[in-house]
C-alpha cells in the first residue's frame, strides 16, 4: 500500500477495532482475482458479452432454455475451477478471530467465501451450483431422476431444471434479506467490497448501514455507486487490500 492508502487503512482499522458489530457486503469484485468474471468490468464483464436481462431472468430462460442453461453451465465450470483468493481468506480469518462480531453478506453466487472458511454467510442471490425446478408442481419432481438434457427435465412431467440463483425480477429469499437488513441496521461498521452498487435491494444495505449510523468503508479499485454512502474508500483490489487491512486485527 502507498502512504496515502496506508493512512486511510489506519483509520479504517481504528473504526473496525472500535466496532462491536461489523457487517461485510461483498459483490462480484470479491471473486475477480479468483478468475470469475464480474458483471460490469469492461474487459471481462458478462454485461459486455450478454444481455443480463435476457440471460439472468425467468423470461430469458423460458425464451431460450438451452442458451441460458449453457451460460450457467459455463459459469459453473468457472466456479468449480476457481480457488478462494487472499481476500476471501483474510475475511474468513478475521471473522474467526472475532467470533460473533462479523456478519458476511454476499451478492455472489459462487461458494468461495464458504470454501475460504467464512461461516454464516448470508447469500442474497442464491447458489449457482444448486439445481431447482422451474415450476412448482403438485407431484414431486425428483432431481435425482431428471432426464439429462440442455436443460435437464423431469422424466415424468417435463418440468425444467434451472439454477438455484435469484434472477432479475425475482424476490430475494425473504429470510436472507431480513437477516442482511438486520445486520446492516445493527452494525457499527460496514465493509463494502467489490460491488458496483447497481443491483437492488442488495445495494440498499449499504445505505441502511449509513442511515443507522455505521461507519461505511468501501474497498474497490474503481468508483462505484456506493461511494456516496462511504465515509472512507480504500482504492484497491480485494486480494491486495483485505490482508493488509485485516490481518493485524
Ligand atoms: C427484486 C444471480 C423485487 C443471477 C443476481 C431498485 C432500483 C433499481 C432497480 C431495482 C430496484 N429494485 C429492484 C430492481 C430491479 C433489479 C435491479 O437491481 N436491477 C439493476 C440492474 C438496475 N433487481 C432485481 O430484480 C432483484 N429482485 O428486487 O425483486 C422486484 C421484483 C420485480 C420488479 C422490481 C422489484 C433481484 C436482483 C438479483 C439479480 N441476480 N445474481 C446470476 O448471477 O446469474 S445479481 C448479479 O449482479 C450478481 O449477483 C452480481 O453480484 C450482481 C452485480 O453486482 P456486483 O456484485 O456489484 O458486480 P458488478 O460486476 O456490478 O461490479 C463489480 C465491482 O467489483 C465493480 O465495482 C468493480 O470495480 C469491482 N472490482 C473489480 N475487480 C475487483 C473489484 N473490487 C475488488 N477487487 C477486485 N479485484
Amino acid at each position: 500500500m502507498d502512504a496515502a492508502l496506508e493512512a486511510l487503512a489506519t483509520t479504517a482499522r481504528a473504526w473496525l477495532s472500535q466496532a462491536e458489530s461489523i457487517a461485510v457486503l461483498t459483490g462480484a469484485g470479491m471473486s475477480a482475482e479468483s478468475g470469475i468474471p464480474t458483471f460490469r468490468d469492461a474487459l471481462t464483464g458478462l454485461w459486455s458479452r450478454f444481455n443480463p436481462a435476457q440471460l439472468a431472468s425467468e423470461e430469458g430462460f423460458r425464451a431460450d432454455p438451452a442458451l441460458v442453461w449453457n451460460w450457467y453451465a459455463e459459469r459453473r465450470e468457472g466456479v468449480r475451477r476457481a480457488e478462494p483468493n487472499a481476500g476471501h481468506r483474510a475475511l474468513a480469518a478475521f471473522q474467526a478471530r472475532h467470533p460473533g462480531r462479523v456478519t458476511l453478506v454476499t451478492q455472489n453466487v459462487d461458494d468461495l467465501h464458504q470454501r475460504a472458511g467464512s461461516t454464516g454467510v448470508i447469500r442474497l442471490h442464491g447458489d449457482i451450483l444448486e439445481d431447482r425446478w422451474l415450476e412448482r408442481r403438485s407431484h414431486a419432481c425428483d432431481l435425482a431422476q431428471a432426464q439429462p438434457g440442455t436443460p435437464p427435465r423431469c422424466a415424468v412431467c417435463g418440468n425444467l431444471v434451472r439454477p438455484g440463483v435469484v434472477w432479475f425480477g425475482e424476490m430475494l429469499p425473504a429470510a436472507a434479506l431480513a437477516a442482511a437488513e438486520r445486520a446492516a441496521q445493527r452494525c457499527d461498521a460496514m465493509l463494502v467490497i467489490g460491488t458496483s452498487g447497481a443491483v437492488w435491494p442488495a445495494a440498499g444495505l449499504a445505505h441502511a448501514a449509513r442511515r443507522a449510523g455505521a461507519r461505511v468503508i468501501v474497498v474497490n479499485p474503481h468508483d462505484s455507486e456506493l461511494d456516496e454512502v462511504a465515509h472512507l474508500r480504500l482504492q484497491g483490489t480485494a486480494a491486495a487490500v483485505l490482508p493488509a487491512l485485516l490481518d493485524a486485527l
